[in-house]
């Protein structure tokens, strides 16, 4: 059986950016790949919303604000571990784009995240801190939207994050897997996946809604 999409159901496409496609500076596999069946995806969506990081030039999950310090590498912040990153999605830059080839006019919102220098923000709903929000949840609810389905980059950080915490939220979520990739850096896809499981986030293949 296909899964009907309802005409307040949500997708959620989640950092389409250029730094997180090929040749960008944190360039995860096979992100262009994806562009097209997110593009046919949204087609079903009455309701889409896309997600962007965007961070300032200085942010605390670059290793390069980090004293001998190499991406991929952790470090302790207040609000708990971080990973590190390759300098990207720096407000302004073109690496922070979401890419033209994505190609949704009827996307209704665009949420910013990861903007305070302090903290990160995987979550298109709560940054790293577990305390500020982005205001998702509110836009969502006064809506009065229905199921989200989460797409996009990437699919061990920002996708199962934001997934995650819609769940949490309590929105019904569904993560639609061959419209992701991911950065699976030492485990991460693995434990993503572990959390879409416990946190009850459905996953699905995309031919399950195209039919
Ligand atoms: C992301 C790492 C750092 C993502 C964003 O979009 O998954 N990953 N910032
Ligand atoms: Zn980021």
């Amino acid at each position: 059986m296909p899964i009907a999409i309802n005409p307040d159901d949500v997708l959620v496409v989640v950092d389409m950016q250029y730094d997180f496609l090929p040749e960008g500076s944190l360039a995860v596999a096979g992100g262009d790949e994806i562009v097209p069946l997110i593009n046919q995806l949204a087609k079903r969506f009455r309701n889409v919303v896309l997600t962007q990081d965007w961070h300032p030039a200085d942010h605390i999950s670059f290793a390069s604000q980090h004293e001998g310090k190499a991406p991929f590498e952790m470090v302790e912040l207040p609000y708990g571990p971080q990973v590190l990153w390759p300098d990207h999605c720096v407000q302004g830059t073109r690496g922070a784009e979401i890419t033209a080839d994505l190609n949704i006019p009827h996307a209704q919102l665009i949420i910013r995240k990861g903007y305070n220098r302090q903290i990160d923000s995987y979550s298109g709903f709560e940054e790293a801190d577990r305390e500020t929000t982005t205001g998702l949840a509110g836009y969502l609810n006064e809506r009065d939207l229905g199921r989200l389905f989460v797409v996009g980059l990437a699919l061990d950080f920002c996708v199962a994050w934001t997934a995650v915490d819609g769940a949490a939220a309590g929105f019904d979520v569904t993560v639609i897997e061959d419209a992701a990739r991911a950065i699976d850096s030492n485990g991460s896809l693995e434990r993503a996946l572990a959390d879409l499981d416990t946190a009850g986030v459905g996953r699905v293949m995309s031919r399950e809604i195209l039919g």
